[in-house]
């Protein structure tokens, strides 16, 4: 075989030889999708440039973060001056209260907060508050949602494993995930089932309220409904996994979207990340101020880190926050969205595949599939391969979208009416191959 001229193989068999998988996150090795990853030389508004200089639309901006898109001007700035200031002082600085406040304006249910570095921190930080503000033990999951790889949490996660055919994890001891109930999504009858069984032993239910874990799938109203009267009823926690959702598919997160339905919804604890960091390593749980004053150094639950509310990051989610509120924001970001969603929609009815689409706010995903799944299993009737060709056809033509079919779709304030119309036209012709 010639020696690859690909920087992005020769890249890969490098990065391959000192770094696991050679990435440092499964889900970026493209082993669902096969083919070598892109390596990002750079990236800017809508687009990177890959190892080979290659220009691609990119529809997975960071996982979520890149709601502005790349390198937005006024960021990049708060960015600058922060780091000339210092990059972290472990000690506390005014700009992590002005984040939590902007925050907590934004998300009503949330009183008091506390900054983190991942998400994971912070879904597995509020399962240990909910644990010891309730004194109980048990936890409620649902299979297809990931909240992150804390062991008692990486059980049927949706996220990376499940892509890998691997429902749970190596390494996690039997006696760590044996009080984690894992339901099925949607299924109301289960819940309440488990919550007549168990309920006195329920420290919490977490939740992603619209699963991007498995690509898109919704809680239904009802299921939301139970999911909070049972908690209320039990004297568990309902935890609210926005890491995804939060600040992407409204302002106010998902929460608000489902308080529309359910008039004065609200979890009891809400888990947040990726756009409150503007794509910088900063996440947050918060909540009820009676269950975050149980956190140390008030309260006897622990929780720590060297670069929690780091002055860097923090200036990156703030000048993002700002951004985003700003009067017509979401307006705009979700009509691109619904373009977007619709267009791939007609054009794969135009071409006879089996397709449907769902979105809120600036998250989307899709399914080769006649209808939208509800559950885990359901998701699992897509069939891989089909999705692969998509991947890859697109790929070809220079559109990036999740490099696995249980991931979800993000679209920026910077993909402009072109990039949509770009993107929809490069499936009409991928979707001409997938024609049953
Ligand atoms: P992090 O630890 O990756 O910052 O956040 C974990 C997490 C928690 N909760 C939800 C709902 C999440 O979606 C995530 C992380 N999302 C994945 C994408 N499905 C991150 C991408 C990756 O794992 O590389």
């Amino acid at each position: 075989m010639p020696p690859s001229t690909d920087l992005n193989d020769a890249l890969m068999a490098r990065a391959r030889q000192i770094i696991p998988g050679g990435v440092n996150s499964p889900v970026r090795a493209f082993r669902a999708v096969g083919g070598t990853p892109r390596f990002v030389r750079r990236a800017q508004g809508a687009y990177f440039w890959d190892a080979n200089g290659q220009r691609y639309i990119d529809y997975i901006g960071s996982w979520g973060p890149m709601i502005l898109g790349h390198g937005h001007p006024a960021v990049l700035e708060a960015v600058q001056r922060a780091a000339a200031e210092g990059f972290s002082f472990g000690a506390p600085t005014e700009r992590e209260i002005e984040l939590a406040e902007e925050i907590a304006a934004l998300v009503p249910s949330i009183e008091m907060l506390r900054l983190v570095s991942s998400g994971t921190e912070a879904g597995m930080t509020a399962i240990r508050l909910a644990r010891g503000a309730t004194g109980r033990s048990k936890i409620v999951k649902f299979e297809g949602c990931y909240h992150g790889h804390a062991d008692a949490l990486l059980v049927k996660a949706g996220s990376g494993l499940a892509t890998f055919g691997h429902p749970t994890s190596a390494g996690v001891p039997p006696e760590v995930v044996q009080h984690t109930l894992v339901l099925e999504y949607n299924n109301v009858a289960q819940l309440e089932e488990a919550f007549a069984l168990h309920g006195q032993d329920i420290a919490g239910l977490i939740m992603e309220p619209i699963a991007g874990n498995m690509n898109f799938v919704r809680a239904t109203v009802e299921f939301t409904r139970r999911c909070r009267e049972l908690c209320t009823q039990h004297g568990a926690l309902l935890i609210y996994d926005e890491v995804m959702t939060g600040c992407r598919v409204a302002l106010g997160g998902a929460q608000s979207v489902y308080a529309k339905a359910i008039p004065g919804f609200a979890p009891d604890l809400t888990v947040l990340g990726k756009v409150i960091g503007g794509g910088m390593p900063l996440a947050a749980f918060g909540g009820k101020r009676a269950v975050m004053e149980q956190l140390a150094p008030l309260g006897p639950v622990y929780q720590a880190g060297t670069l929690s509310g780091n002055p860097v990051a923090t200036a990156c989610g703030l000048a993002t926050l700002r951004e985003i509120k700003r009067p017509g924001f979401f307006e705009s970001l979700s009509a691109k969205t619904r373009r977007l969603t619709g267009g791939l929609s007609a054009a794969a009815r135009q071409a006879s595949v089996p397709f449907c689409a769902d979105c809120e706010g600036g998250m989307f995903g899709f399914f080769l599939l006649p209808k939208l799944p509800q559950n885990y299993g359901q998701v699992m009737q897509s069939e891989s391969s089909r999705f692969n060709t998509l991947f890859h056809g697109l790929l070809a033509r220079g559109i990036y979208i999740a490099p696995a079919l249980y991931e979800a779709g993000f679209v920026s304030s910077a993909h402009s009416d072109e990039d949509i119309a770009a993107t929809i036209a490069a499936a009409s012709e991928v979707f001409q191959a997938l024609r049953l």
